[in-house]
């Protein structure tokens, strides 16, 4: 009797850790008691006893006061929230990464270009509408190089709606939706194979920028190298953004012919640079490599001059010629071709020093930096003198495709020496400059000139100061560093080498992204922080802040389905459970709720085309749910709310256990059910 009455006691709790409640009272925690975002906190004052604690564990740890300042900086106590939010490209991992700043933790990655499984992101059957917007001409390209996310801006500011980030390797742009961090669109750019200057947003994000880098056939195209300069072309693409709709409008998205230079970065201009888009180039040699045939490699051909050519490109423009109908179909895509961007007016350029690869607009709009790799320098254009140099013809000539190319000391402002191999740069709320040496490993802080000298009482265009990185140091990300009004505070290295700062892991390590304090100004920059990152190699990254994003913390109904972002009239309710058959096509209609699926048995004969639809029936914060048919290459991802449906044919008859994947409730491991494929010599499929 005894007996039976504590079962019966257990399986009441059991219930109550089962059922509609709320996930941390759910494990019986007191949330209470935790420290969190809200909780008071008291100010320090240590007593001799806690500096002697203090100082004993620095001792034991070979810490000294910089250290414990750093940790000071950048520990986040348990349930406490990061002031910022670092959303990184993941390299040839194809996804992006969340961080928290300054804690440096890694918060979530989104997968974009790549199948992932915890996600359940391309494992949704045979027609999974992600594998289906990673075909490339009919061919699954199941992995991307990320290399530039790009935040959506309102008035130059980081809004927190959208984000945005190209895919060298295949040249694709995906739009990430910030209400649930999870992709939502991929399109591939007809014109080209890959690219590199993707993605960057206009200030209103009207349009997502992809430029290219190699130049090819446009659309697809051939020609042997030695048609290089009659055939090859770059080019960028001025992909429209829908806000209502939240996807990339192809429609009315189109793109300029570029001479076969090989177009690097791009940034878009704000306030008085607004309307124009600038992008480097290297490669004005238009070297065609070739060396087993004895021809100079690709590396000497292509910086041998001195000058590159900075593309300067008036988008209102274009789009108006673009609107007119000024443009010509390649590969069924809209393009200006070159003689239109010069009859135009559309588009200028200007000689920059030196395979540069950076170029970054200054929160004010009023100048462009150009940092040149084989250059100490950074140079710095003007877009006042850019405007007068268009307006007052100081172009003395042009270049081998009749691009006016403007007169350098028309358009310079200022030479800063930085050091060596400057690559990036970004800003600050003190009017500093922030660039990244890739060969001293280093980043620079410098003076910008103009307002921002008589703002801050500076000496413009002048070097501050260097803080060595461990090591070679690719993109910078300063905290809002790519707004009108960017916040100082933290800037992170993305180190590209690891070598000796972590434990080794085999032959292939991390990367290094460190997090430097910049808010004190003048020399002081300390690195604070090392985090590895041992999942791609990341190029750029943004840092907004974390109370701008407006996070779904579930579907806002059950039955949601992510791809529409609406609800979905096909998401099987409490109630409508259930298999049905039309022939040899099966629906099976499920719910998932802590903590089992219903139906548990589904009984299809070999050769059935099934058809599965799950809705998970939770509100509750967290109760995420999984779903997997091992040997079926399904695995899915059931977020409180979600809707999904899958379809697969049921060719391999047995039993399959389906089970949650997630570690949902105390009764987790029972959350399961059986799929019965019955084989054709026993009747299935007869
Ligand atoms: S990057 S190599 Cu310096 Cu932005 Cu892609
Ligand atoms: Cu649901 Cu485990």
């Amino acid at each position: 009797m005894k007996r039976t009455a504590s079962t019966g006691i257990g399986v009441a709790v059991c219930m109550a850790m089962v059922v509609g409640m709320a996930a941390p009272e759910a494990f019986g925690q007191d949330t209470r008691r935790r420290r969190g975002a809200g909780q008071e906190v008291r100010p320090v004052d240590l007593t001799p006893e806690q500096v002697a604690q203090l100082t004993k564990v620095a001792n034991d740890r070979r810490l000294n006061v910089d250290d414990l300042l750093a940790a000071a900086k950048t520990f986040m106590p348990s349930g406490r929230h990061d002031e910022y939010v670092l959303f990184s490209s993941g390299g040839q991992s194809g996804q992006v990464f969340a961080i928290g700043v300054p804690s440096m933790r890694l918060l979530r990655s989104i997968a974009v270009f790549t199948p992932e499984s915890w996600q359940g992101y391309g494992f949704a059957g045979d027609n999974d509408p992600v594998l289906e917007s990673l075909k490339i001409n009919g061919r699954l390209v199941s992995w991307g190089d990320t290399h530039h996310p790009a935040l959506s801006e309102t008035k130059g500011e980081y809004d927190g709606d959208w984000l945005f980030i190209g895919d060298k390797a295949n040249a694709r742009v995906a739009v990430i939706d910030l209400r649930d961090w999870e992709t939502k669109q991929i399109v591939k750019n007809p014109l080209t194979v890959s690219d590199h200057g993707a993605a960057f947003v206009t200030p209103n994000t009207e349009y997502v920028i992809e430029g290219g880098q190699y130049a090819t056939v446009l659309g697809y195209g051939y020609a042997p190298p030695e048609e290089y300069q009659k055939h090859y072309r770059g080019m960028v693409t001025l992909w429209k953004f829908d806000r209502v709709r939240g996807r990339i409008d192809e429609a009315n998205s189109f793109a300029l012919e570029l001479p076969p230079y090989w177009q690097d970065l791009a940034d878009a201009g704000k306030g008085p640079s607004d309307g124009w888009i600038f992008i480097n180039s290297f490669n004005v040699e238009m070297a065609a490599g070739g060396v087993e045939r004895g021809n100079p490699p690709f590396e000497a051909g292509a910086s041998k001059r001195d000058m590159d050519y900075l593309h300067i490109i008036d988008w209102r423009k274009a789009e108006a010629a673009f609107k007119a109908g000024k443009a010509k179909a390649i590969n069924g895509f809209p393009v200006l071709m070159l003689d239109t961007l010069i009859a135009d007016g559309i588009m200028y350029f200007a000689p920059e020093p030196k395979s540069p690869h950076g170029v970054d607009v200054t929160p004010n709009g009023q100048y462009m930096i150009v940092a040149g790799k084989l250059d100490p320098h950074v140079t710095v254009y003007s877009i006042d003198k850019i405007k007068a140099a268009i307006a007052g013809k100081k172009h003395s000539t042009k270049d081998a495709y009749g691009v006016p190319v403007l007169d350098f000391d028309a358009v310079v402002e200022a030479q800063v020496e930085l050091g060596l191999g400057p690559l990036h740069t970004q800003f600050d709320d003190k009017g500093y400059a922030y660039t990244s040496l890739f060969l001293d490993s280093a980043v620079a802080r410098w003076t910008l000139g103009g307002e921002y000298a008589s703002m801050h009482k500076q000496t413009p265009w002048k070097l501050v100061t260097k803080t060595p990185v461990q090591y070679n140091i690719g993109h910078l990300a300063a905290a809002e560093g790519d707004t009108v009004s960017p916040d100082g505070k933290y800037l992170i290295s993305m180190s590209k080498w690891a070598v000796d700062r972590f434990l080794t892991t085999g032959p292939l390590l991390p990367q290094n992204f460190q997090l430097l304090d910049i808010s004190e100004g003048g020399t002081t920059m300390p690195v604070i922080y090392d985090m590895p990152l041992g999942v791609g190699e990341p190029h750029y990254a943004q840092m907004i802040k974390a109370d701008k994003l407006k996070s779904w913390k579930v579907y806002p109904e059950i039955g949601w389905n992510p791809h529409t972002q609406r609800l979905d009239p096909r998401a099987p309710k409490k109630g409508d459970e259930g298999v049905t058959r039309d022939g040899s096509r099966v629906l099976v209609k499920m719910t998932a709720v802590r903590s089992h699926f219903f139906p548990e048995h589904v009984e299809v004969n070999e050769g059935d085309v099934v058809t599965w639809r799950i809705t998970a029936i939770e509100s509750a914060q967290d109760a995420t749910h999984g779903f997997c048919i091992g040997g079926y290459n399904i695995n899915l991802s059931l977020e409180p709310g979600e809707f999904v449906e899958f379809t697969f044919t049921a060719d391999r008859p047995g039993t399959y256990p389906f089970y949650c994947t997630e570690f949902c409730s105390a009764l987790h491991l029972e959350m399961m059910g059986y799929l019965h494929v019955k084989p054709r010599s026993l009747g299935g499929g007869e």
